[in-house]
């Protein structure tokens, strides 16, 4: 036993006596198998057309992608009126529609702590062209109350559908959303009654929580960035605080004491709507201490005043190439990041499980937003579409961070609402576009309304894929380490590959507006003892690390990232599984990296020569035991009886 550390030992004395009562739980995955599609690496591929336009799009279980548009004249029915939300099963390729109940435009959302998705804020009930409604309390074109409070808990059967909160929060258009440390969700700023930018005599500059905690809170940078301080880009720091990033201002929030601590003003260009630059935080890693570096990247260059001068013609402005990235818990300045190589606005970031980041979508001429206006572009206040990705790699020198090579352009310009996630087996669905009122399709129109769903590839699509064998359905905030075995297929027939393997949570986000609201990437600690005789290989796997602000609880998908090629991600619960304070465990040491160079026999680790591999042995058998524990804890913290 001297190789467990102390905290481990003291886990295993304390939990020991429940052993005969829980023992049976297993809470091991089974392995993950290969993408059951094909597709031309670095290419897209269309797959149908949705049957509601992609304003906001999420991957919810490992088979379903959930589409929700905003109100307006879609072909497809539901309850007797056009459908504006749907639901695509990436298994069947099937669609169904859905009844999203309130107007979802410009709504914000996340997913909280127990797995339930939030939908809040955007427009109130209206009828034919966007135009207000009769009513806010239903009936008309489309029974669509006035609500602004939106909750799927998402199944894999097609059996469920949006319901409405009790809870009623402040109108809200253009809000954003975070999931904080408990699994519950901060709501942030907006407007009333929508509009291309806010103005002061409907803005909306308060903070709330999904369930209440009472009335909304005034932001003080929200209050003094208008008119461009909508949909504020927001993240909930490993420091417990949130950076806020609105028109050229910045602060951390320290949303408990309700105190904002300027940062330096972002250089270059606006990067919050209707600028739309790409924004991501980076992945959060063992190697940066699980430090936050946020990437900004586009967006364009305007002065308040200018929003709303007659002069300022959008869909003429070129967008930005700038990028910046920022580390809010150790400087309020932004540094200087290799320009895109495209300038973008409406640029949408979606991290790839091998640690790199993918930018598409977007315009180089132009803005977010729409209106009647003689200059634009049909509706559309941006043109010009960008059609090739682009691939970002922070571990690259500066210089060479954004790469091209090997990608195919897309078919179909991805504007104004417009967006993307990853999917389970690492590829990219892209969808939307709709620069319009209402739905506007036909031959003379430029930037219609899209239902033309693609995947992207990227270029680890093809590869085989690892199939690790012991993931777990649940994780713990620090805790006992567990085993995943990695075979030689899984490892590329090398052992020398386990020094290039990691393990990663993502949660893919709440993509709508070039903003994946609560994408977030965490490659968890690990150890590995490798079997060089067979080239196979097992990996010591950290929990979370010990602090819900670097990853918030609720559900996530875990990659094995071998030489870069991922697993197919599976789907696993991050923390209890229900909204509340977390615990915090002792974080348990791993055992020490080792290659067993030597063959089988050396299970009595008589020989000198077999020091490492008996040390080996034990390790394994040892962590495997450890597994147990842990799986008997998560099943512990899970039910309430810890
Ligand atoms: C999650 O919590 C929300 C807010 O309390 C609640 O409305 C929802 O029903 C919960 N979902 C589940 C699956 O328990
Ligand atoms: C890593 O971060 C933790 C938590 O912020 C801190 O206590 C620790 O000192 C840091 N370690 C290093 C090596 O910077
Ligand atoms: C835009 O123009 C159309 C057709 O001319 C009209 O029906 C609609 O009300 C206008 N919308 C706004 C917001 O002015
Ligand atoms: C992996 O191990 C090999 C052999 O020891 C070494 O040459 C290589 O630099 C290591 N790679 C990494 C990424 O640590
Ligand atoms: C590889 O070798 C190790 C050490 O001898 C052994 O424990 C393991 O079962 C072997 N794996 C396979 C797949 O043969
Ligand atoms: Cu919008």
């Amino acid at each position: 036993m001297g190789h467990l550390p102390l905290s481990s030992l003291l886990l295993v004395s304390s939990l020991s006596a429940a052993v005969g009562v829980l023992g049976q739980s297993a809470t091991t995955l089974p392995a993950p198998g290969q993408p059951t599609r094909t597709g031309t690496v670095g290419g897209f591929e269309l797959i149908g057309n949705s049957l509601v336009s992609a304003q906001q799009v999420f991957l919810a279980t490992p088979d379903k992608v959930f589409f929700v548009d905003k109100v307006e004249g879609n072909p497809t029915q539901i309850n007797g009126h056009p459908a504006w939300a749907s639901e695509w099963s990436l298994s069947s390729n099937n669609q169904r529609p859905m009844d999203a109940l309130t107007n979802t435009f410009c709504a914000g959302g996340n997913v909280l702590g127990n797995g339930t998705w939030l939908n809040v804020g955007g427009n109130q009930a209206i009828t034919y062209g966007g135009q207000p409604a009769a009513s806010q309390t239903g009936g008309g074109a489309y029974d669509d109350p006035d609500g602004r409070q939106s909750l799927l808990t998402p199944c894999d059967d097609g059996s469920c559908d949006w319901t409405l909160s009790p809870n009623q929060i402040d109108q809200r258009w253009y809000p954003t959303v975070e999931t904080l440390e408990d699994g519950t969700a901060i709501i942030l700023g907006g407007c009333r009654n929508g509009g291309y930018v806010n103005d002061a005599s409907q803005d909306n500059p308060t903070y709330e929580f999904f369930p209440p905690r009472g009335d909304p809170i005034l932001s003080p940078i929200l209050q003094n960035t208008l008119p461009a301080n909508l949909f504020p880009l927001t993240w909930l720091l490993p420091s417990g605080n949130l950076l806020i990033q609105s028109n050229w201002a910045t602060v951390t929030l320290d949303y408990t004491a309700n105190v904002e601590t300027p940062l330096d003003d972002v250089p270059d260009a606006v990067r919050v709507y209707p600028a739309s630059a790409g924004n991501i935080m980076l992945p959060l890693t063992p190697a940066n201490n699980y430090t936050a570096t946020i990437l900004f990247c586009g967006g364009s260059n305007v002065q308040p005043k200018q929003w709303t001068q007659k002069s300022f013609i959008i869909p003429t402005y070129p967008a930005s190439t700038s990028c910046v990235k920022l580390t809010p818990d150790v400087s309020g300045s932004y540094v200087q990041d290799d320009d895109l190589p495209d300038a973008r606005s409406m640029a949408n970031f979606i991290a790839l499980p091998d640690g790199k980041v993918l930018n598409l979508n977007g315009a180089r001429l132009g803005t977010a937003g729409y209106g009647n206006d003689s200059w634009a572009i049909g509706h559309s206040y941006a043109t010009s579409p960008v059609l090739t990705p682009v691939i970002y790699d922070p571990a690259a020198a500066d210089g060479s961070r954004w790469s091209s090579d090997g990608l195919q352009s897309s078919t179909v310009p991805r504007l104004y609402h417009s967006s993307a996630t990853l999917l389970p087996d690492g590829s990219v669905l892209v969808s939307g576009s709709n620069p319009n009122p209402d739905y506007t399709v036909g031959p003379d129109v430029e930037f219609p309304t899209e239902y033309r769903t693609e995947i992207f590839y990227p270029p680890y699509y093809n590869k085989r894929r690892p199939q690790p064998k012991g993931i777990l359905a649940q994780y713990s905030y620090g805790g006992p380490s567990f085993d995943v075995v990695l075979d030689s297929d899984d490892l590329f027939g090398d052992v020398q590959n386990l020094n290039k393997t990691k393990v990663v949570i993502i949660r893919t986000g709440f993509s709508t507006h070039a903003m994946n609201m609560g994408q977030r990437y965490v490659e968890l600690a690990a150890t590995y003892t490798g079997f060089a005789a067979n080239n196979t290989g097992v990996l010591h796997v950290s929990q979370l690390p010990p602090n819900p602000a670097i990853i918030a609880p609720g559900p996530a998908f875990i990659f094995v990232v071998v030489n870069g090629v991922p697993s197919v991600g599976l789907q696993v619960m991050l923390g209890s599984g229900a909204l509340g304070k977390q615990q915090k465990l002792a974080v348990a040491d791993l055992p020490s990296t080792n290659i067993v160079q030597s063959s089988s026999s050396s299970a009595d680790g008589g020989s000198s020569k077999d020091t490492k591999d008996s040390a080996g042995v034990m390790l394994r058998s040892t962590s495997g035991w450890m597994h147990a524990i842990c799986c008997l804890l998560v099943v512990l913290l899970a039910s309430g009886l810890y």
